[in-house]
């Protein structure tokens, strides 16, 4: 097939234990993949962490999609080991709310952050109030799963768990962008109170909170800027 490769992937006797099936894949001119990659680009780059949420609602097809694409990432050996639990139930959103905002006073206000820490947030300018939980239309909870467990009641061990979770939040989060959705990666932590009220297995554990919605109307938003490309990467040739 191909000069390059001594040891072909899949081996014949890979391929006679285990199904492939060909990668159908476009390949673009480079002027093409010059402007698709520079409009992705300037697309991802109007994506900006919001704090007030607009309480319009949102169709949960949209979120659900935001979740398949998610659930494309790679993940170790792939085991997919991730679990996004969405609510629009006012009543568990104000329980979330509550329960978080207990951690959260505990984090900022009786120094559970360190001075550095708070510090370094001044600029968000960030608190224990998290009233965004109730406004906006949906709260999605990213869980890891640390372990699987199986329908005997037996376990299997995953993989680079928070390395794959990771990555599915960075396909949630731009897949949420793309559709024209905001959302913020929240941690109120420690998180543990999530799978009480969400009723999730032990096996579980929350990686991070998505409240998803509209911005609200004229949302503000820190004047961050983002750091250059040579500050963030070089080539060693
Ligand atoms: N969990 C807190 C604190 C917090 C921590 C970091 I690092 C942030 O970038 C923002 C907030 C909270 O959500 O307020």
């Amino acid at each position: 097939m191909n000069e390059d490769y001594e040891y072909p992937y899949p081996s014949p006797e890979l391929a006679s234990e285990h199904p492939f099936i060909t990668y159908e894949h476009e390949r673009f001119t480079e002027n093409v993949m010059l402007d698709r990659a520079e409009g992705f680009y300037e697309e991802m780059n109007q994506r900006r962490s919001i704090r007030m949420f607009s309480s319009d609602p949102v169709p949960q097809k949209l979120i659900e999609t935001a979740v398949k694409t998610a659930s494309t990432a790679p993940s170790g050996a792939h085991k997919q080991p991730w679990t996004f639990v969405a609510t629009q139930d006012p009543e568990i959103k104000r329980e979330i709310r509550i329960a978080a905002e207990k951690e959260e006073e505990k984090n900022y206000l009786e120094n559970r952050m360190n001075k550095e820490w708070q510090e370094a947030l001044a600029p968000l300018g960030t608190d224990h109030h998290k009233e965004f939980i109730e406004v906006a239309p949906w709260i999605v909870v990213l869980f890891e799963q640390r372990y699987e467990i199986c329908p005997d009641g037996t376990t299997l061990k995953n993989y680079y768990v928070k390395e794959s979770v990771g990555t599915a939040a960075g396909l949630f989060i731009a897949a949420l962008h793309h559709m024209g959705l905001a959302t913020l990666t929240h941690t109120p932590t420690p998180m543990k109170f999530l799978n009480k009220i969400l009723n999730r297995p032990e096996n579980e554990r929350p990686f991070v909170l998505f409240p998803i919605g509209y911005p609200l109307e004229g949302v503000e938003v820190p004047d961050l800027k983002r750091k250059d490309l040579p500050e963030i990467f070089t080539t060693v040739l």
